[in-house]
């Protein structure tokens, strides 16, 4: 079995600073030797994401803006990567966001605007980044998203991020339905909290921590180096028969009631 990844090629979606969990995920796969490509939301982000990809050794990474609400953007940057590097092996989608406001106090408050904001960008994006990826992956592929265990069941102030999630695991397995016959696999990995930019002054997140020390099996909040070697696993040829399965990995926190 090769579990080597170099030879191969990964866009990696959503790093905004080193916390995110997309550079755990970069970190994993470079350090298994694959090539990588990073988009951006915006200009505010793509200096610091390339100033990290700078410390990436043996390795010249490429960048292409991508906001992923924008469809003609979603399109036009693989079609820009299929110019500059032909054929990619995977994806890791790493993109979540709903409005601050709609992240606390009762789910029914939510508006549709803050419905629709978070299902677009967190959940539809998945699917629009998965079609205009396809013609790319050539000799099969792997797509990975990021997935948050109050998509499956209630965790208080997740509100509307957690009807997304279950949408955007539903999709996943659609995907993956979709994209067997051309081998192409689509998972996601549902991690356990970590401190990241995007859970930064969002209402409850201290407390999750809390209960994570004293409920979850593994007793410790996961890190971003375990999701990256999860997302590595399923980059690699080790998870060839896995495809439409969401792996946990949050130190078992989701089996304890
Ligand atoms: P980060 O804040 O580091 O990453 C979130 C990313 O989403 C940012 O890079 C941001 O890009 C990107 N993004 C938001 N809007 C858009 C858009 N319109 N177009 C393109 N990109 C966009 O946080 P995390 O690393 O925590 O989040 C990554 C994923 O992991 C998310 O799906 C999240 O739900 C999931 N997750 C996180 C957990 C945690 O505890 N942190 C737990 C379980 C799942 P930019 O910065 O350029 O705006
Ligand atoms: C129960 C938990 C506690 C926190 C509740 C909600 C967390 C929601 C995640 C969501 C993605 C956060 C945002 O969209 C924040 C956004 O409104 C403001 N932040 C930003 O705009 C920053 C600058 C950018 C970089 O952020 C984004 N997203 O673009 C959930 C915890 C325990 C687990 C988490 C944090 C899960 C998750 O999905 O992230």
């Amino acid at each position: 079995m090769n579990l080597s990844l170099e030879g191969r090629t990964y866009v990696v979606m959503g790093v905004a600073n080193k916390r995110s969990i997309a550079w755990g995920i970069a970190r994993s796969l470079h350090e298994a030797g694959a090539k990588l490509i990073f988009t951006y939301a915006n200009e505010r982000f793509g200096k610091s994401v390339k100033e990290l990809a700078d410390t990436l050794e043996g390795t010249e990474s490429l960048f292409y803006e991508c906001d992923v609400t924008d469809d003609e953007a979603i399109i036009q940057t693989f079609e820009s990567i299929q110019q500059d590097v032909g054929t990619i092996h995977g994806i890791a989608h790493c993109i979540a966001f709903a409005n601050r406001e709609e992240l606390n106090g009762e789910f029914l408050n939510t508006s549709r605007d803050g419905f629709l904001t978070a299902h677009n960008i967190s959940s539809y994006s998945l699917t629009a980044v998965a079609r205009a990826a396809k013609p790319l992956m050539t000799e099969g592929g792997s797509i990975v998203t990021m997935t948050y265990l109050g998509g499956e069941q209630v965790v208080e102030n997740y509100n509307i991020m957690g009807v997304a999630k279950a949408s955007l695991d539903a999709s996943m397995k659609y995907l993956a339905s979709n994209l067997g016959k051309d081998n192409i696999r689509v998972n996601a990995i549902s991690a356990g909290p970590i401190r990241t930019l995007s859970a930064k002054g969002v209402s409850g997140f201290n407390k999750v921590f809390e209960e994570i020390d004293r409920r979850s099996p593994l007793k410790r909040p996961v890190t971003q180096e375990e999701v990256g070697d999860t997302a590595y696993y399923l980059m690699s040829d080790l998870s060839r028969g896995v495809t439409g399965e969401i792996i946990h990995v949050d130190g078992g926190f989701n089996i304890v009631a």
